[in-house]
């Protein structure tokens, strides 16, 4: 039996209710083993011990592992590194994997980021690392092998510190995505085998959680892709309603092409108040060229009929996909202005390894900063991503620039005090002060008129032409 301890590394700025799935996964495989688990997810304990959670020093003093394992995310590469260092001078052998793990092995290896480095879904290789876990000067590459979600114990939520605090449960219904969208990491990571779970085993899942934690109020269905299979997914709804499960539902994305009246209607009946498909882009071309496997119709279509039926509409935006420009950009705000989506995420193109996005910026563009984690403009409510890519024809500025017109025309922040001259100043640099003070007035009308959303006021688009001078292919 070993002592082993897992640790979510926090990225600043990240707030979020989601606990880590994977490693209460990890947790369960290793305790069903006999070992015991603690797991530190600073995510939450940030959260819940208001900025002040305990120091990864203090709980090896309190917890003596004799493993120590982290998990990595491209977003906090530097910070995890900077642990993992921190434990080895311990003496303390330790394990790395995540999704940066799995898109970066080797190079980790090289750079003897720790002992171990494992490569994907981790149930399958775990027990066998830890038991023979020591101090090594060549860290040693594991190559996981992909479990089926069917055969693996469930997650184990109650292996972390403060998991009394836990409100929001992260469940899985299927694994995997069979989708080949050109800016999305999940193929090298959870791989385009489709894996489902049995609908009945995760409602289950539920009921456990349901007696362990104590504040839970919500399950957030996590999957890749919930519909790869609609019929599963829709059977697994009809199974949360009759089983009257009652929490409060979430579901993280859902592809548009499979939005149906039925579907819609099993969301609501499940608790799930909004459903988020995303477009990532407004403009025909640059939509086409992501390979995403639907169309905009489909989009139109999803966007429509969920606010058609009372759910709360959301979208993805992404800024700075292979040849979009700022004037491109302005399809994506369009098309958003039609469907008024009550949130948008707006999100700046970050070119994972391993995605033909990022072959494509190899050969077009500049790749600034891969592991960039900090934001242009920091304040409550007012926060847009820094880019980290460029092209001749889509400069870093002119990311900004797209980046605040589109959050500034769709109205999405937080009119205060401190944002009203951020926008205003940011507004008057990029040469859109009447956009700004225009929207900054409809949101005060809004609210002061207790208006949900104000009419839209149509975009001027430019012409659509051919962008093969842009260099897309
Ligand atoms: C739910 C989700 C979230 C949730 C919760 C994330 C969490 N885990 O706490 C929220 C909304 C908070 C979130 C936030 C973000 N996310 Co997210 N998210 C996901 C999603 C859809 C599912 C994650 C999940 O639950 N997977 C299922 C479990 C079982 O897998 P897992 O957690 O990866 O763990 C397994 C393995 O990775 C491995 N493993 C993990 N940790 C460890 C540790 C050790 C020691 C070992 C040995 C193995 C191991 O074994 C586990 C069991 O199989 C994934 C897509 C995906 N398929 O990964 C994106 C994904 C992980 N997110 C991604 C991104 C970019 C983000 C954000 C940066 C987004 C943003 N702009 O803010 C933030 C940053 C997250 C952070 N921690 O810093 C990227 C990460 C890419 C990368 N190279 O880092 C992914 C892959 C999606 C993508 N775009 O490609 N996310």
């Amino acid at each position: 039996m070993r002592r082993v301890l897992l640790i979510h590394p926090l990225r600043k700025n990240l707030v979020s209710n989601t606990s880590h799935l994977g490693l209460a996964m990890l947790a369960g495989v290793l305790r069903k083993a006999g070992h015991q688990v603690m797991v530190l997810d600073y995510v939450l304990l940030n959260r819940v011990l208001q900025g002040r959670p305990p120091a990864v020093g203090e709980m090896i003093a309190e917890f003596q592992p004799d493993v120590v394992g982290v998990s990595l995310y491209t977003s906090t590469i530097e910070e995890s590194r900077a642990m993992v260092a921190e434990v080895r001078k311990l003496g303390i052998p330790t394990v790395v994997g995540g999704p940066h793990a799995t898109l970066n092995g080797p190079e980790l290896v090289q750079q003897n980021v720790a002992d171990y480095i494992v490569m994907g879904e981790a149930e399958l290789s775990i027990e066998n690392v830890v038991r023979s876990a020591q101090a090594r000067s060549v860290p040693e590459l594991v190559e996981s092998p992909l479990p089926d979600p069917k055969a693996l114990p469930e997650p184990d939520f109650t292996a972390f510190y403060r998991y009394e605090w836990i409100d929001v449960y992260p469940l899985l219904t299927s694994r995997g995505c069979p989708f080949g969208c050109s800016f999305c990491a999940v193929r090298q990571i959870s791989s385009r085998k489709w894996r489902a779970k049995d609908p009945l085993a995760c409602v289950n899942e539920l009921r456990t959680a349901i007696q362990q934690l104590p504040k839970l109020q919500t399950v957030e269905v996590s999957d890749d892709c919930p519909t790869a299979n609609v019929a599963h997914f829709k059977s697994f709804l009809k199974l949360y309603v009759e089983h009257e499960i009652g929490l409060k539902m979430r579901i993280a994305n859902m592809r548009a092409d499979s939005v149906d009246e039925e579907l819609v209607s099993l969301v609501r009946a499940a608790g799930c108040d909004y459903l988020c498909i995303a477009a990532e882009h407004g403009h025909p071309e640059v939509f086409a060229s992501i390979n995403k496997g639907e169309t905009l119709d489909d989009i139109r279509r999803a966007g429509t009929l969920i606010s058609k039926a009372g759910l709360e509409l959301q979208m993805c935006f992404i800024i700075g996909l292979p040849g979009d420009s700022l004037d491109k950009t302005k399809y994506s705000i369009a098309l958003a202005k039609e469907l008024r989506p009550k949130g948008i995420f707006w999100n700046m193109a970050h070119p994972f390894k391993g995605t033909p996005m990022r072959e494509w910026y190899e050969a077009n563009g500049t790749i600034i900063d891969d592991n960039v984690d900090y934001t242009s403009y920091v304040g409550d409510g007012f926060r847009l991503d820094e880019p980290i890519v460029e092209t001749s024809d889509f400069t870093r500025e002119e990311r900004r620039k797209a980046n605040y017109l589109a959050v500034v025309e769709t109205g999405q922040y937080r009119l205060n005090a401190n944002n009203v001259y951020r926008v205003l100043a940011f507004g008057a640099k990029y040469g859109y002060l009447p956009v700004a003070v225009r929207a900054l007035l409809a949101k005060t009308f809004a609210a002061a008129l207790n208006i949900v959303r104000p009419a839209p006021r149509p975009v001027e688009l430019p012409a659509i032409k051919s962008s093969r001078s842009n260099g897309e292919s």
